[in-house]
Protein backbone atom coordinates (compact mmCIF):
# COMPACT_ATOMS: atom_id res chain seq x y z
CA UNK A 1 0.00 0.00 0.00
CA UNK A 2 2.95 2.72 0.86
CA UNK A 3 4.82 3.28 -1.79
CA UNK A 4 8.52 4.24 -2.62
CA UNK A 5 7.76 7.81 -2.93
CA UNK A 6 5.97 8.17 0.14
CA UNK A 7 8.48 7.07 1.84
CA UNK A 8 10.96 9.53 0.11
CA UNK A 9 8.35 11.92 1.51
CA UNK A 10 8.64 10.72 4.93
CA UNK A 11 12.52 11.56 5.18
CA UNK A 12 11.27 15.51 4.48
CA UNK A 13 10.22 15.00 8.33
CA UNK A 14 13.58 14.85 10.51
CA UNK A 15 11.25 14.43 13.80
CA UNK A 16 9.52 11.34 12.23
CA UNK A 17 12.51 8.92 12.51
CA UNK A 18 13.64 9.01 15.74
CA UNK A 19 14.33 7.18 18.88
CA UNK A 20 12.52 8.04 22.22
CA UNK A 21 12.89 6.36 25.01
CA UNK A 22 14.55 3.37 23.31
CA UNK A 23 12.16 2.88 20.92
CA UNK A 24 11.13 3.60 17.38
CA UNK A 25 8.76 6.58 17.19
CA UNK A 26 5.41 6.10 15.56
CA UNK A 27 4.05 10.00 16.13
CA UNK A 28 0.00 9.71 15.35
CA UNK A 29 -1.01 12.54 16.74
CA UNK A 30 -0.91 14.40 13.63
CA UNK A 31 -4.45 16.40 14.07
CA UNK A 32 -2.76 18.30 17.40
CA UNK A 33 0.30 19.24 15.07
CA UNK A 34 1.82 18.20 12.48
CA UNK A 35 5.34 17.65 12.33
CA UNK A 36 7.48 20.24 10.32
CA UNK A 37 9.15 19.14 6.54
CA UNK A 38 13.13 20.40 6.56
CA UNK A 39 12.28 23.08 3.96
CA UNK A 40 10.18 24.94 6.52
CA UNK A 41 13.08 24.28 9.68
CA UNK A 42 15.22 26.15 7.31
CA UNK A 43 13.79 28.79 6.09
CA UNK A 44 12.51 29.53 10.27
CA UNK A 45 16.41 29.03 10.76
CA UNK A 46 17.38 31.36 7.73
CA UNK A 47 14.94 34.20 8.84
CA UNK A 48 16.44 34.25 12.57
CA UNK A 49 20.67 33.28 11.45
CA UNK A 50 20.65 36.34 8.90
CA UNK A 51 17.51 37.83 7.96
CA UNK A 52 15.88 38.90 11.51
CA UNK A 53 14.06 42.28 10.84
CA UNK A 54 10.68 43.65 11.69
CA UNK A 55 8.07 44.38 8.47
CA UNK A 56 5.82 46.96 7.35
CA UNK A 57 8.67 49.69 8.54
CA UNK A 58 12.18 49.34 7.74
CA UNK A 59 13.80 51.81 4.77
CA UNK A 60 16.55 48.77 4.35
CA UNK A 61 17.19 45.67 2.63
CA UNK A 62 16.45 43.52 5.37
CA UNK A 63 13.18 44.67 6.60
CA UNK A 64 11.87 45.23 2.50
CA UNK A 65 13.30 41.30 2.26
CA UNK A 66 11.13 40.15 5.26
CA UNK A 67 7.74 42.06 4.84
CA UNK A 68 8.03 40.56 0.70
CA UNK A 69 8.53 37.14 2.21
CA UNK A 70 5.86 37.67 4.55
CA UNK A 71 3.19 39.55 2.23
CA UNK A 72 4.59 36.44 -0.47
CA UNK A 73 2.98 34.23 2.08
CA UNK A 74 -0.30 36.02 1.87
CA UNK A 75 -0.71 36.14 -1.90
CA UNK A 76 0.51 32.29 -1.56
CA UNK A 77 -2.25 31.43 1.03
CA UNK A 78 -4.64 33.43 -1.05
CA UNK A 79 -4.36 31.13 -4.29
CA UNK A 80 -4.15 27.69 -2.11
CA UNK A 81 -7.62 29.02 -1.30
CA UNK A 82 -8.34 30.25 -4.38
CA UNK A 83 -9.22 33.55 -2.41
CA UNK A 84 -11.24 36.57 -4.56
CA UNK A 85 -8.48 39.18 -3.47
CA UNK A 86 -4.94 38.78 -1.54
CA UNK A 87 -6.69 41.34 1.01
CA UNK A 88 -9.34 38.93 2.17
CA UNK A 89 -6.65 36.89 3.88
CA UNK A 90 -5.99 37.80 7.40
CA UNK A 91 -3.03 36.65 9.76
CA UNK A 92 -4.12 35.40 13.30
CA UNK A 93 -2.45 33.45 15.77
CA UNK A 94 -4.30 29.97 15.26
CA UNK A 95 -7.73 28.90 13.79
CA UNK A 96 -9.37 30.15 17.93
CA UNK A 97 -8.38 33.96 16.99
CA UNK A 98 -10.10 33.62 14.06
CA UNK A 99 -12.89 32.59 15.79
CA UNK A 100 -12.92 34.61 18.71
CA UNK A 101 -12.04 37.73 15.76
CA UNK A 102 -15.08 37.10 13.60
CA UNK A 103 -17.65 36.42 17.07
CA UNK A 104 -16.17 39.88 18.64
CA UNK A 105 -15.94 41.77 15.17
CA UNK A 106 -18.87 40.42 13.13
CA UNK A 107 -21.29 38.82 15.46
CA UNK A 108 -20.91 41.47 18.42
CA UNK A 109 -22.38 44.33 16.46
CA UNK A 110 -24.42 42.54 13.77
CA UNK A 111 -26.14 40.02 15.79
CA UNK A 112 -29.02 41.10 17.97
CA UNK A 113 -31.33 39.36 21.01
CA UNK A 114 -33.50 36.88 19.60
CA UNK A 115 -31.03 36.19 16.46
CA UNK A 116 -29.58 32.23 16.48
CA UNK A 117 -26.60 30.75 16.10
CA UNK A 118 -26.35 26.93 14.92
CA UNK A 119 -23.21 25.16 16.08
CA UNK A 120 -22.87 21.54 15.45
CA UNK A 121 -22.32 18.83 18.42
CA UNK A 122 -19.02 17.61 17.57
CA UNK A 123 -17.42 21.31 17.21
CA UNK A 124 -14.35 21.86 19.04
CA UNK A 125 -14.16 24.13 22.19
CA UNK A 126 -13.01 26.56 20.34
CA UNK A 127 -15.54 26.91 18.03
CA UNK A 128 -18.43 27.06 20.50
CA UNK A 129 -17.10 29.19 23.55
CA UNK A 130 -16.11 32.32 21.32
CA UNK A 131 -19.48 32.18 20.04
CA UNK A 132 -20.85 31.44 23.61
CA UNK A 133 -19.01 34.84 25.30
CA UNK A 134 -21.11 36.38 22.77
CA UNK A 135 -24.19 35.11 23.29
CA UNK A 136 -24.75 35.33 26.65
CA UNK A 137 -23.79 39.41 26.32
CA UNK A 138 -26.31 40.12 23.46
CA UNK A 139 -29.02 37.74 24.32
CA UNK A 140 -28.54 35.35 21.21
CA UNK A 141 -29.52 32.02 21.25
CA UNK A 142 -27.14 29.36 20.45
CA UNK A 143 -28.90 26.05 19.01
CA UNK A 144 -27.26 21.96 18.02
CA UNK A 145 -27.46 20.52 14.68
CA UNK A 146 -27.50 16.97 15.94
CA UNK A 147 -25.28 13.93 14.45
CA UNK A 148 -25.74 10.05 14.48
CA UNK A 149 -24.30 7.13 15.81
CA UNK A 150 -21.57 6.92 13.05
CA UNK A 151 -21.10 10.75 14.08
CA UNK A 152 -22.06 12.41 10.81
CA UNK A 153 -24.67 15.45 10.70
CA UNK A 154 -28.13 14.75 10.74
CA UNK A 155 -28.70 16.92 6.99
CA UNK A 156 -32.69 16.81 8.05
CA UNK A 157 -32.60 17.81 11.45
CA UNK A 158 -30.51 20.85 10.12
CA UNK A 159 -32.58 22.03 7.63
CA UNK A 160 -35.39 21.76 9.96
CA UNK A 161 -32.87 24.29 12.60
CA UNK A 162 -32.75 26.82 9.67
CA UNK A 163 -35.47 28.68 10.53
CA UNK A 164 -35.35 33.27 9.78
CA UNK A 165 -33.69 33.55 12.97
CA UNK A 166 -30.83 31.81 12.33
CA UNK A 167 -28.02 34.60 11.19
CA UNK A 168 -24.65 32.49 11.28
CA UNK A 169 -23.78 28.83 11.43
CA UNK A 170 -20.21 27.80 12.43
CA UNK A 171 -19.56 24.35 11.52
CA UNK A 172 -16.20 21.80 11.34
CA UNK A 173 -15.02 20.85 8.45
CA UNK A 174 -13.50 17.57 9.29
CA UNK A 175 -14.02 16.66 13.35
CA UNK A 176 -10.79 16.56 15.52
CA UNK A 177 -12.21 13.68 17.26
CA UNK A 178 -13.94 11.37 14.59
CA UNK A 179 -12.35 12.47 10.95
CA UNK A 180 -15.56 13.38 9.56
CA UNK A 181 -16.15 14.97 6.85
CA UNK A 182 -19.16 17.37 7.18
CA UNK A 183 -20.96 18.18 3.87
CA UNK A 184 -19.98 21.58 4.47
CA UNK A 185 -20.84 22.89 0.29
CA UNK A 186 -24.28 21.38 0.82
CA UNK A 187 -24.54 23.40 4.01
CA UNK A 188 -23.35 26.72 3.38
CA UNK A 189 -26.40 26.71 0.35
CA UNK A 190 -29.06 25.60 3.01
CA UNK A 191 -27.43 28.49 5.22
CA UNK A 192 -27.55 31.00 1.98
CA UNK A 193 -31.03 29.96 1.70
CA UNK A 194 -31.85 31.73 5.06
CA UNK A 195 -29.65 34.49 4.66
CA UNK A 196 -27.69 33.14 7.58
CA UNK A 197 -23.74 33.42 7.18
CA UNK A 198 -21.40 30.31 7.55
CA UNK A 199 -18.12 30.44 9.28
CA UNK A 200 -16.22 27.47 8.47
CA UNK A 201 -13.51 25.55 11.31
CA UNK A 202 -10.91 24.22 8.72
CA UNK A 203 -8.10 23.53 11.16
CA UNK A 204 -8.04 19.77 10.32
CA UNK A 205 -9.12 20.03 6.74
CA UNK A 206 -6.32 22.07 5.44
CA UNK A 207 -3.43 19.91 5.01
CA UNK A 208 -6.07 16.72 3.76
CA UNK A 209 -8.31 18.65 1.53
CA UNK A 210 -8.15 21.06 -1.53
CA UNK A 211 -10.14 24.15 -0.27
CA UNK A 212 -11.85 26.35 -2.95
CA UNK A 213 -13.58 29.50 -0.48
CA UNK A 214 -15.09 30.40 -3.54
CA UNK A 215 -16.62 27.60 -4.72
CA UNK A 216 -17.68 26.81 -1.21
CA UNK A 217 -19.13 30.03 -1.09
CA UNK A 218 -17.71 30.94 2.30
CA UNK A 219 -18.34 33.84 4.35
CA UNK A 220 -15.97 33.25 6.71
CA UNK A 221 -13.05 30.19 6.78
CA UNK A 222 -10.12 29.57 9.50
CA UNK A 223 -7.22 27.23 10.11
CA UNK A 224 -3.78 27.41 11.91
CA UNK A 225 -0.45 26.50 9.84
CA UNK A 226 1.00 24.43 12.54
CA UNK A 227 -1.85 22.25 11.84
CA UNK A 228 -0.40 22.52 7.98
CA UNK A 229 3.53 21.76 8.14
CA UNK A 230 4.06 25.41 9.49
CA UNK A 231 5.17 26.77 12.88
CA UNK A 232 3.17 27.43 16.05
CA UNK A 233 1.38 31.02 16.15
CA UNK A 234 -0.08 31.79 12.93
CA UNK A 235 -3.41 31.11 11.32
CA UNK A 236 -5.40 32.45 8.80
CA UNK A 237 -8.90 34.15 8.75
CA UNK A 238 -10.30 34.32 5.31
CA UNK A 239 -14.01 36.50 4.59
CA UNK A 240 -15.93 37.56 2.24
CA UNK A 241 -14.76 41.13 1.40
CA UNK A 242 -17.84 43.44 1.86
CA UNK A 243 -17.85 41.38 5.47
CA UNK A 244 -14.57 42.24 6.27
CA UNK A 245 -14.77 45.55 5.47
CA UNK A 246 -18.09 46.41 7.81
CA UNK A 247 -16.35 44.88 10.80
CA UNK A 248 -14.91 46.77 13.14
CA UNK A 249 -11.22 46.03 14.17
CA UNK A 250 -10.52 43.21 16.68
CA UNK A 251 -7.63 44.78 18.52
CA UNK A 252 -6.09 48.27 18.21
CA UNK A 253 -2.11 48.69 18.05
CA UNK A 254 0.35 49.64 15.69
CA UNK A 255 0.22 48.44 12.06
CA UNK A 256 -3.85 48.67 11.64
CA UNK A 257 -4.37 52.49 11.99
CA UNK A 258 -3.90 55.25 8.64
CA UNK A 259 -4.00 58.31 11.42
CA UNK A 260 -3.98 58.36 15.03
CA UNK A 261 -4.84 61.46 17.10
CA UNK A 262 -5.89 61.31 20.80
CA UNK A 263 -9.58 63.24 19.17
CA UNK A 264 -9.82 60.50 16.61
CA UNK A 265 -8.13 57.62 14.91
CA UNK A 266 -8.84 56.37 11.47
CA UNK A 267 -7.99 52.41 10.35
CA UNK A 268 -5.73 51.36 8.19
CA UNK A 269 -7.20 49.05 5.12
CA UNK A 270 -7.81 45.25 4.94
CA UNK A 271 -6.04 43.23 5.75
CA UNK A 272 -3.73 45.17 7.98
CA UNK A 273 -7.30 46.57 9.83
CA UNK A 274 -7.14 42.90 11.34
CA UNK A 275 -3.29 42.57 11.86
CA UNK A 276 -2.32 44.54 15.25
CA UNK A 277 1.03 44.82 16.46
CA UNK A 278 4.11 43.02 15.34
CA UNK A 279 2.69 39.65 13.78
CA UNK A 280 4.93 36.28 13.87
CA UNK A 281 7.00 37.02 11.33
CA UNK A 282 9.22 33.69 11.28
CA UNK A 283 6.44 31.85 11.30
CA UNK A 284 4.29 33.35 8.45
CA UNK A 285 7.45 32.86 6.23
CA UNK A 286 7.97 29.54 7.38
CA UNK A 287 3.79 29.06 6.30
CA UNK A 288 4.66 30.32 2.73
CA UNK A 289 7.25 27.62 2.59
CA UNK A 290 4.98 24.92 3.78
CA UNK A 291 1.96 25.65 1.42
CA UNK A 292 4.89 25.25 -1.57
CA UNK A 293 5.63 21.97 -0.02
CA UNK A 294 1.45 20.77 0.02
CA UNK A 295 1.75 22.02 -3.57
CA UNK A 296 4.33 20.23 -4.96
CA UNK A 297 2.96 16.97 -3.44
CA UNK A 298 -0.56 17.68 -4.29
CA UNK A 299 -3.33 17.87 -2.05
CA UNK A 300 -5.59 14.89 -3.92
CA UNK A 301 -2.28 12.64 -3.78
CA UNK A 302 -2.46 13.34 -0.29
CA UNK A 303 -6.11 12.84 0.45
CA UNK A 304 -6.03 9.24 -1.65
CA UNK A 305 -2.78 8.31 0.34
CA UNK A 306 -4.53 8.82 3.88
CA UNK A 307 -7.55 7.23 2.44
CA UNK A 308 -5.60 4.14 1.98
CA UNK A 309 -3.35 4.50 5.50
CA UNK A 310 -6.72 5.20 7.27
CA UNK A 311 -8.43 2.20 5.61
CA UNK A 312 -5.82 -0.18 6.65
CA UNK A 313 -5.61 1.01 10.04
CA UNK A 314 -9.52 0.36 10.53
CA UNK A 315 -8.99 -2.82 9.77
CA UNK A 316 -6.00 -3.32 11.76
CA UNK A 317 -7.19 -2.39 14.80
CA UNK A 318 -11.11 -3.12 14.79
CA UNK A 319 -9.45 -6.94 14.17
CA UNK A 320 -8.54 -6.34 18.21
CA UNK A 321 -11.34 -8.12 19.97
CA UNK A 322 -12.92 -5.24 22.26
CA UNK A 323 -11.86 -1.97 20.35
CA UNK A 324 -14.31 0.15 20.01
CA UNK A 325 -14.00 2.87 17.14
CA UNK A 326 -15.95 6.35 17.42
CA UNK A 327 -16.96 8.10 14.14
CA UNK A 328 -17.59 5.48 11.18
CA UNK A 329 -19.08 8.48 8.62
CA UNK A 330 -18.82 7.48 5.15
CA UNK A 331 -16.48 10.11 4.39
CA UNK A 332 -14.08 10.28 6.74
CA UNK A 333 -10.17 11.25 6.98
CA UNK A 334 -6.92 10.71 8.79
CA UNK A 335 -8.38 10.13 12.46
CA UNK A 336 -8.97 6.84 14.58
CA UNK A 337 -10.76 7.54 17.92
CA UNK A 338 -11.27 4.53 19.76
CA UNK A 339 -11.70 2.57 23.28
CA UNK A 340 -10.15 -0.99 24.42
CA UNK A 341 -12.48 -2.46 26.79
CA UNK A 342 -12.77 -1.05 30.17
CA UNK A 343 -9.33 0.49 29.91
CA UNK A 344 -9.28 4.30 30.70
CA UNK A 345 -7.34 5.40 27.54
CA UNK A 346 -4.69 7.63 29.96
CA UNK A 347 -3.58 4.32 31.20
CA UNK A 348 -3.52 3.15 27.53
CA UNK A 349 -1.70 6.30 26.34
CA UNK A 350 0.77 5.92 29.50
CA UNK A 351 1.48 2.27 28.70
CA UNK A 352 1.82 2.86 24.51
CA UNK A 353 3.97 5.56 25.42
CA UNK A 354 7.14 3.46 26.61
CA UNK A 355 6.93 1.57 22.89
CA UNK A 356 7.34 5.05 21.69
CA UNK A 357 3.76 5.40 20.33
CA UNK A 358 2.62 9.23 20.45
CA UNK A 359 -1.35 9.10 20.48
CA UNK A 360 -3.55 11.99 22.21
CA UNK A 361 -6.39 10.81 24.69
CA UNK A 362 -8.77 13.01 26.37
CA UNK A 363 -12.29 14.79 25.31
CA UNK A 364 -10.04 16.58 22.72
CA UNK A 365 -11.41 19.79 23.39
CA UNK A 366 -14.68 18.56 22.46
CA UNK A 367 -16.73 17.53 25.45
CA UNK A 368 -20.33 17.98 24.30
CA UNK A 369 -19.45 15.27 21.99
CA UNK A 370 -17.67 13.08 24.04
CA UNK A 371 -21.32 13.39 25.94
CA UNK A 372 -23.21 12.41 23.02
CA UNK A 373 -20.87 9.09 22.91
CA UNK A 374 -21.57 8.65 26.72
CA UNK A 375 -17.49 8.55 27.28
CA UNK A 376 -15.09 11.09 28.96
CA UNK A 377 -12.28 10.57 26.89
CA UNK A 378 -11.43 8.62 23.56
CA UNK A 379 -7.62 7.28 22.48
CA UNK A 380 -7.16 9.01 19.45
CA UNK A 381 -4.61 8.53 16.66
CA UNK A 382 -4.13 10.59 13.61
CA UNK A 383 -2.11 10.67 10.67
CA UNK A 384 -0.46 12.76 7.94
CA UNK A 385 1.71 12.15 4.80
CA UNK A 386 4.40 10.91 6.88
CA UNK A 387 3.15 8.43 8.53
CA UNK A 388 3.44 4.71 7.78
CA UNK A 389 2.63 1.46 7.96
CA UNK A 390 4.94 0.25 10.63
CA UNK A 391 3.51 2.98 12.51
CA UNK A 392 0.34 1.80 12.37
CA UNK A 393 1.28 -1.68 13.00
CA UNK A 394 3.33 -0.84 16.03
CA UNK A 395 -0.16 0.68 17.58
CA UNK A 396 -1.53 -2.01 17.24
CA UNK A 397 0.95 -4.60 18.58
CA UNK A 398 1.30 -2.42 21.15
CA UNK A 399 -2.40 -2.87 21.85
CA UNK A 400 -2.62 -6.24 22.07
CA UNK A 401 0.36 -6.02 25.36
CA UNK A 402 -1.89 -3.73 26.91
CA UNK A 403 -4.85 -5.71 26.54
CA UNK A 404 -2.90 -8.98 28.13
CA UNK A 405 -1.85 -6.61 31.14
CA UNK A 406 -5.80 -5.49 32.15
CA UNK A 407 -6.69 -9.53 30.95
N1 LIG B 1 -10.84 23.52 15.44
C1 LIG B 1 -10.49 22.25 15.26
C2 LIG B 1 -11.35 21.35 14.44
C3 LIG B 1 -9.31 21.78 15.83
O1 LIG B 1 -8.96 20.50 15.64
C4 LIG B 1 -8.51 22.64 16.62
C5 LIG B 1 -7.29 22.16 17.33
C6 LIG B 1 -8.91 23.97 16.72
C7 LIG B 1 -10.09 24.37 16.14
C8 LIG B 1 -8.08 24.99 17.45
O2 LIG B 1 -6.89 25.21 16.74
P1 LIG B 1 -5.72 26.09 17.38
O3 LIG B 1 -4.59 25.91 16.42
O4 LIG B 1 -6.21 27.49 17.42
O5 LIG B 1 -5.46 25.54 18.73
N2 LIG B 1 -7.30 20.78 17.61
C9 LIG B 1 -6.43 20.12 18.41
C10 LIG B 1 -6.53 18.74 18.60
O6 LIG B 1 -7.34 18.01 18.05
N3 LIG B 1 -5.57 18.36 19.47
O7 LIG B 1 -4.86 19.44 19.83
C11 LIG B 1 -5.40 20.55 19.18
Amino acid sequence: MINIEHNILRKDFPCADQIINGKRLAYLDSAATTLKPQCVIDEVKKHYTNETSNIHRGLYWLSENATSKFEATRDKISNFINSPDRSQIIFTKGTTESVNLVAQSYARHFLNKGDTILLSQMEHHSNIVPWQLVAEEKGITIKVIPINEKGEIILEEYQKLLTSDVKLVSVVYISNALGTINPIKEMIKLAHDVNAKFFVDAAQAVSHLKIDVQDLDADFLAFSGHKMFAPTGVGVLYGKLELLNSMPPYQGGGDMIDVVTFEKTTFNNLPHKFEAGTPPISAVIGLGIAVDYINTIGLDKIHSFETDLLNYGTNKLKSIDGLRIYGEAKLKTSVISFSLGDIHPHDIASLIDKEGIAIRTGHHCTQPLMKFFKVPATCRASFSIYTNQEDIDQLYKALIKVKKIFE
